[in-house]
């Protein structure tokens, strides 16, 4: 299977750390914004990462290639099937896609996508906008949810709920966004999320990267 996107994308970092939890095999095929691979214009209508060629089945949007790949491969478990914790997984990956996809979208693009790798001014108001006005009441609701104690969002195990949320969580956290000292329940679960593997083999490039380009200036 082909993975076509960047792991910078949080939809993307999605898939490919819900790939890694269930060691399911893939080649990751490098496209940007806007990017005019023919292959990844066949796979996404929209030209929006990611998408996937499963040989010669194509597909986009992580939410759908996931759904694709439980029913491919069986019931992974990373998506409870008691009704209310399904229930409940379904609205954090809804949230972290919507919601949190919009902060992301404005806060990340504008300070990160926009001057680091197009080499292009960002719309800084927009994203200081966006860390004012929606930052707060999401970091806010997390917070709340995570009070009880619990690791993960839903019951005791980890699963989509946290991929979800945890990759829109890292895109922030390279924007410089802080989740809270490891003492605050966001705070310490940001770095449980961080010290997912499957999370962190993208990451630490991603780290890497972002550093390198961004070093002496
Ligand atoms: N709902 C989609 C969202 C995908 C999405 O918006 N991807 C962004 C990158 S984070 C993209 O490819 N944007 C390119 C564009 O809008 O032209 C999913 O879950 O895959």
């Amino acid at each position: 299977m082909i993975i076509y996107g960047s792991s910078f994308s949080p939809y993307v970092r999605k898939l490919l750390a819900y790939c890694e939890e269930r060691g399911i095999a893939f080649e990751l095929k490098a496209v940007g914004i806007g990017d005019p691979d023919p292959g990844y214009a066949a796979a996404s209508p929209l030209k929006k990462m990611p998408a996937i060629d499963d040989d010669g089945y194509r597909l986009a949007d992580s939410s759908a290639i996931i759904h694709y790949l439980e029913a491919r491969d069986g019931a992974s478990g990373l998506i409870p099937a008691e009704a209310q914790a399904r229930g409940r997984a379904i609205w954090f990956e809804e949230f972290a896609d919507t919601v949190m996809g919009a902060c992301v979208g404005a806060i990340f693009f504008n300070r990160i996508v926009a001057p680091v790798f197009l080499k292009r001014e960002g719309d800084l108001a927009a994203a200081i906008a966006a860390e004012r006005e929606q930052w707060p009441a999401i970091r806010d609701y997390l917070q709340a949810e995570l009070s009880d104690g619990r690791s993960w969002l839903v019951g005791d195990a980890f699963g989509l709920a946290d991929l979800a949320v945890g990759s829109a969580l890292h895109n922030l956290a390279h924007a410089g966004i802080k989740c809270g000292d490891e003492s605050d329940p966001l705070g310490a679960y940001f770095e449980r999320i961080k010290a997912r593997p499957s999370f962190a083999r993208w990451t630490k490039k991603e780290y890497a990267l972002l550093s390198a380009m961004t070093a002496g200036g």
